[in-house]
Order: C-alpha cells, then sequence, then structure tokens
C-alpha cells in the first residue's frame, strides 16, 4: 500500500518511542486495523516510534479512563516494558481522561487531535498558517492545562504546593487567554489582506482542490499547472492553500488553488481556525473533490471530507468528484462500483495521465455552464478591441462582413461591466 498512512515501518530508530491505542465505539464496526494504520502514519509524521498498539472494542466509554479497567491495566504493562515517550489515543479524550490516565500509567498521554496540531505546527511555513495552527492548540490546551499541574505537582510535590500551582494555572490560563486574543486580532489583520488578493481575483473563474489528506491534490495541481508544489508521502504535505493560473490547454485563464487535507477527527479548533484559508474553497465557482481511489477505505474518506465541507459552510457549490490513482487498484471493480455511485464523477491518474484531458474538458464544461450567451456587434475600427474582449468572455465566432463584425460570445455576470468599460475605449 502507497499511502503515508501506512509509511510506518521506516521510522528512523532515534524517535521517540510511542505506543498506540485504538477502540471501537459503541455502536460503530469492530476496531478498524485501518484506522490504526491512520493512526500509525499519523504518529510516524509527528516523528513518533510506534512500538506496541492496543485495540478495544467499547461497550461504553469510561468517563474517567476512557478505556475499561482491564485494558488500561495491559497498557501500563507495556508502558513498564517499552518505556515510550507517550500512549496515544485514537479518539479525542476528555481533559479529565487524559489527566486520570497519565496518572495511571505515568507517561504522557495524547489523543488523534493532539498529535494532528503537532504535525500541523511542524509543517505550517507561512504567517498565516503559524497563527492559525497556534490559536488552534491555544484553544485546544487551555481545558487541558490542569495536566500541566499534574506533572508539577508530581514534580515538586511538598506540602502547601498546590496553592502555587494552582495561582500558577490562574497566572497561565490568563497569558493563555490574552495571547488567544492577540492572535485572533493578527488573524482578523491576514483575513483582510486575503480579501484584497481574493478581490483582485473576482471575474476570473476559481477552482478549488479539496479532499483527504494523500488523495494527491498537489499533484493534480502540479499536472494541471505545471507548478511545483509539494508534493510528498507525508500527510498534511500542504498547509497553506496555493493559487495558480491554468493557462495551457484552457480557452481561457482558470485559476486553480491547493488546500490542506482533511482527515477524519479533525481538532475541531483547527477547522475554525483554518476557516480563512479555507474561504479559498467557499469562494470557489468549482470545487474538485480529489479521492484517493486505491485506498480502501475511499468511501468513509469521501464521507468525513464532505461532513468537513459542510461544517466549514460549503454548499450550493459546483462539485466535480475525482477518483484519483487508479493506475494503482488491485481490483478494476473498484472502478466500476465506484463509478456507478457516481455517475457525474470522473476517474484519473495523475501518475500515468489517464483521464487528465477528460477532466479539463469537464472543468471547461462547468466553466460554460456559468456564461450565458452574447451577441456583440462592433465597428471594423473597433477590431483592435478584440484582444482586450478575448481577456473577459469567451470568443466564440468572428464574423466579419461589409457592415462590421459581429462576435458570438458567453460571458460571466462579472464580465459584463469589464467588456463595457473596453467598449468605452478610444480605438483609433
Ligand atoms: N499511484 C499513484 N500515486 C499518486 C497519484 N497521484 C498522487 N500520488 C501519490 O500520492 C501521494 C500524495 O500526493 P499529494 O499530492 O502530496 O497528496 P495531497 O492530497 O496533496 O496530500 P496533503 O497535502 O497531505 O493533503 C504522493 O506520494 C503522490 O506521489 C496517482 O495518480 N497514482
Ligand atoms: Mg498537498
Amino acid at each position: 500500500m502507497k499511502n503515508k498512512a501506512a509509511n510506518y515501518t521506516n521510522t528512523r530508530p532515534s524517535n521517540p518511542k510511542a505506543i498506540l491505542v485504538g477502540v471501537s465505539m459503541p455502536g460503530t464496526p469492530s476496531p478498524s486495523e485501518i484506522s490504526l494504520e491512520e493512526l500509525k502514519g499519523l504518529a510516524t509524521t509527528a516523528n513518533y516510534d510506534p512500538v506496541a498498539t492496543f485495540t478495544q472494542r467499547l461497550a461504553e466509554i469510561n468517563p474517567k479512563t476512557f478505556l475499561g479497567s482491564g485494558k488500561v491495566e495491559e497498557v501500563k504493562q507495556a508502558v513498564r516494558h517499552h518505556n515510550p515517550e507517550a500512549v496515544i489515543f485514537d479518539e479525542e479524550l476528555s481533559p479529565r481522561q487524559n489527566r486520570e490516565l497519565e496518572n495511571i500509567l505515568k507517561c504522557r498521554v495524547m489523543d488523534r487531535p493532539w498529535v494532528i496540531l503537532e504535525i500541523f505546527s511542524n509543517h505550517a511555513q507561512t504567517r498565516e498558517a503559524k497563527t492559525q495552527v497556534e490559536l488552534a492548540r491555544l484553544k485546544y490546551e487551555l481545558p487541558r492545562l490542569t495536566r500541566m499541574w499534574g506533572h508539577l505537582s508530581r514534580q515538586r510535590g511538598g506540602i502547601g504546593m498546590k496553592d502555587v500551582g494552582e495561582t500558577q494555572i490562574q497566572l497561565d490560563r490568563r497569558m493563555i487567554r490574552n495571547q488567544i486574543h492577540k492572535l485572533e486580532k493578527k488573524l482578523v489583520q491576514i483575513e483582510k489582506e486575503k480579501k484584497t488578493q481574493r478581490k483582485n481575483r473576482s471575474g476570473v473563474y476559481k477552482v478549488a482542490l479539496v479532499g483527504y489528506t494523500n488523495a494527491g491534490k498537489s499533484t493534480l495541481m502540479n499536472c494541471l499547472t505545471g507548478a511545483d508544489t509539494l508534493v510528498e508521502d507525508k500527510l498534511f504535505a500542504t498547509l497553506d492553500s496555493t493559487v495558480r493560473k491554468i493557462k495551457k490547454n484552457f480557452p481561457y485563464p482558470v485559476l486553480l488553488s491547493d488546500t490542506v487535507g482533511l482527515i477524519d477527527k479533525l481538532p475541531h479548533d483547527l477547522v475554525a481556525s483554518f476557516k480563512s484559508t479555507l474561504d479559498e474553497v467557499r469562494n470557489a465557482d468549482l470545487l474538485i473533490h480529489v479521492v484517493d481511489l486505491s485506498h480502501p477505505e475511499y468511501a468513509k474518506q469521501m464521507n468525513t471530507a464532505d461532513h468537513l465541507l459542510r461544517e466549514m459552510g460549503v454548499e450550493d457549490l459546483d462539485i466535480l468528484t475525482v477518483f484519483n490513482k487508479v493506475d494503482a487498484l488491485s481490483d478494476i471493480e473498484i472502478l466500476d462500483q465506484a463509478i456507478h455511485a457516481f455517475p457525474s464523477s470522473i476517474s484519473i491518474s495523475c501518475h500515468s495521465g489517464q483521464g487528465m484531458e477528460f477532466l479539463r474538458e469537464k472543468i471547461i464544461y462547468h466553466y460554460e455552464k456559468k456564461l450565458s450567451p452574447f451577441r456583440l456587434e462592433l465597428e471594423h475600427s473597433q477590431a483592435i478591441l478584440i484582444q482586450e474582449i478575448r481577456k473577459v468572455a469567451l470568443v466564440l465566432k468572428e464574423d466579419y462582413n461589409s457592415k462590421g463584425i459581429v462576435l458570438s460570445l458567453r460571458l460571466s455576470p462579472e464580465a459584463k461591466a469589464k467588456l463595457e468599460s473596453i467598449l468605452k475605449q478610444p480605438t483609433l
């Protein structure tokens, strides 16, 4: 399997050890090996070396320790044996469960959202991504500060230290709240700048690539634009949306943006913080939902992506489902089933180039659907304007006759105003 999530065996031995705990929640199917594979992928991307894994089917969640007491004991034995840096749970733990588990296991306990936050922190490059991730981290940490107190009290011990610790927590909380406030203000400013950038792009057809992490969004971006966006066999390779103009093989310019990958159990604060990056998505005319069809759980990944997009307020947009990596399919029936379930989807391979031409045609088809036909009569002296007109409208036909030139155009609603200002230009 070529997925990043399964790529944990090559971990460098110097990475800190981690024990992984996967559970199947009440009312869900049996513990998913694939979900655990994904957790392994997350752990290795966050530079941990998974040394042991545990799974448990839970009839109900223990409010104190999440797992049943027998399983906690098993994990404790493993902690004694391996002496890992952390025990990582595949589900979100409440602050209380986190604290209780740390006390019992005598080891740092993390949950899946925290690992995702660590990865985002490590990968954030731009001012915007760094601010967004930092904000999400602080919001996540705020209710969990008592956990640090747990460490503090163990380290320092002694009578009377509780008061010191509690005062310290109150101070820390205030500091974190102030910092959250500052970062939120900073993000508002960044958002303003981005809005101006987006305004400049109004009137151009905008296509955004969305989908589960590792689906091949950046690879597709590179195929369509010739850009060199980072493509990696790594979870969350892309954190910032990149925007590129595609001209080659398109009758008119299209703006394509690559966006951050989505994943199951994405920390809620992270989704909230990335709202501005995801405005790229909300402002698009067409979304291309890229799906890794070679992944055994592609249908679940599609549902997760759909669900998260709705959570981000993406509605009423044109969505084109693109099944990628068809070159890596173990069974061609999977493709037949997927196309049957999603008849208006298309299948491609960024690696072999299969389906790429059809994808271009589909993008053009979606664009043209938004344009209305328009007939424009020009005098011969206005021929010089045609070059300008081509920049804002699709010119389907040019008819030259003795009276002048008749253009058959297709126009977007925004382009009408631009056309009017072109026609007012002096021509001689
Ligand atoms: N076999 C095969 N692998 C592909 C194809 N397209 C992309 N990949 C591989 O899939 C992996 C992930 O590709 P990316 O383009 O980084 O995926 P992404 O969706 O941008 O991932 P994130 O930025 O992490 O969300 C890379 O190892 C690519 O080489 C394809 O058509 N076939
Ligand atoms: Mg990417």
